[in-house]
This record gives C-alpha cells, sequence and structure tokens, in this order.
C-alpha cells in the first residue's frame, strides 16, 4: 500500500467511514472515495448495496459507506458531514419513514449535491420518505429517486454522471452501460418467439 493510500484510509476511519471500491472493501480497498454513501441506519444496507455495488463494478467509482441518523445522533451527523474527505463529490443519502436525512446533509453542505433513495418502509411503504425528502423547502435541493431498488441504482448512476462531467473515464463506463441495456432488449427480442409459444395452447 502507498504511502499516499495509507493517509486516505487514516483520513477515512477517524470519521467512521468505511472506503469500498472495485478492488474490496476498507483496508483492500484502493483510490480516494469520490461519492460519499451514506444511510439513517445500517438496516438500510441490504437496499443501498445497490448503489455501492453498481458505483464500483459499473463505473469503477470508489465510495465512503456511512451510517449517519439524524433522529439518533444528530450531533454526530454534522460533524461527519462538516468533515468529509476533499475527495468526496456527490452525495446519495438513504433513509425510510420521516427522512430527513438528505435534506439536513443539503442544507449542511452547500457546495455538494445531494441525491434522495427513499426506502420502502412501515405503513406508508416509502411514500412517507419520498415527500420528505421531495419537498424541501426552496434553496436546500435534493435530487430525488424512486422509491426502493430502482432507486438505489438510479442514485448511482446519477452520480457517475454527475462525475463523468469532468471524467472522461467516467462517460465511457456510462455509455457502455447503457450498451448493456440496449442488449438486453435485442436479447429479448431474439428469444420472443420461444417465450410466446409457452403462452400457447
Ligand atoms: C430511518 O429509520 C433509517 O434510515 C431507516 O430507514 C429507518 C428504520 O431504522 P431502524 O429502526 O431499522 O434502525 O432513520
Amino acid at each position: 500500500m502507498s504511502e499516499d493510500q495509507k493517509a486516505v484510509l487514516a483520513a477515512i476511519s477517524q470519521e467512521h467511514g468505511v472506503l469500498v471500491s472495485p478492488e474490496g472493501v476498507g483496508a483492500s480497498a484502493k483510490g480516494e472515495p469520490k461519492v460519499l454513501i451514506t444511510m439513517g441506519s445500517d438496516s438500510d444496507l441490504p437496499l443501498m448495496m445497490k448503489a455501492v455495488d453498481t458505483l464500483r463494478y459499473e463505473f469503477g467509482i470508489p465510495c465512503l459507506v456511512q451510517i449517519n441518523s439524524v433522529h439518533r445522533d444528530l450531533r454526530t451527523v454534522v460533524q461527519h458531514i462538516d468533515n468529509l474527505p476533499d475527495s468526496v463529490q456527490v452525495v446519495i443519502a438513504c433513509a425510510g419513514g420521516a427522512a430527513h436525512l438528505p435534506g439536513n446533509i443539503a442544507d449542511l453542505r452547500a457546495d455538494l449535491p445531494v441525491i434522495g433513495v427513499p426506502r420502502d418502509l412501515g405503513a406508508l411503504k416509502g411514500v412517507d420518505a419520498l415527500l420528505s425528502m421531495v419537498q424541501m423547502p426552496e434553496g436546500a435541493p435534493v435530487a430525488v429517486m424512486a422509491i426502493g431498488d430502482a432507486g438505489a441504482v438510479n442514485a448511482a448512476i446519477h452520480a457517475a454522471k454527475e462525475l463523468a462531467i469532468g471524467e472522461p473515464a467516467i462517460k465511457q463506463r456510462l455509455h457502455a452501460y447503457a450498451e448493456k441495456r440496449k442488449q438486453r432488449v435485442a436479447t429479448q427480442n431474439q428469444t420472443l418467439e420461444s417465450r410466446l409459444s409457452t403462452y400457447s395452447k
């Protein structure tokens, strides 16, 4: 591990985040985090792994993963968000229920775009989280994705698109990802006749 990478990991561990990259997690990860993926509880993690894995495997983008609860420990959230590594350029924030985390981060960090992912949770199945995130008052925008899995994946794609403005390598990976999606449709058409025959009486 290079001295630079050791310094990156030391700085990150002080802030209680975990670095994740295509190479691995924590000490096995490489590079500087470009995206913060944060959530109100580790119960959000299965959902947010879809964002983490899309960033690292589709786009090769290292991220920092961190739990931040504005309802259980607001003071630590402020400390974490005030002290993000300078390499972080986009924040993805997930929460369920009365979901204040993305909006709070949008206020704390005037310099960073915040993407919200509403978790499908509880009696209102994510509609509460969606409305909490999307109805931000003027001045502190949150780019809100769909509720649940699609929202988590789309948050990663949206973050990659923001980073691609300054990084041609990420732009290329976005085009490759779009090609794969197109290929799915072509494959579906190729197998359509046999699918249709399974429906015939
Ligand atoms: C939110 O409350 C979290 O983001 C999570 O979606 C929800 C439930 O948290 P746990 O009770 O599972 O920790 O703040």
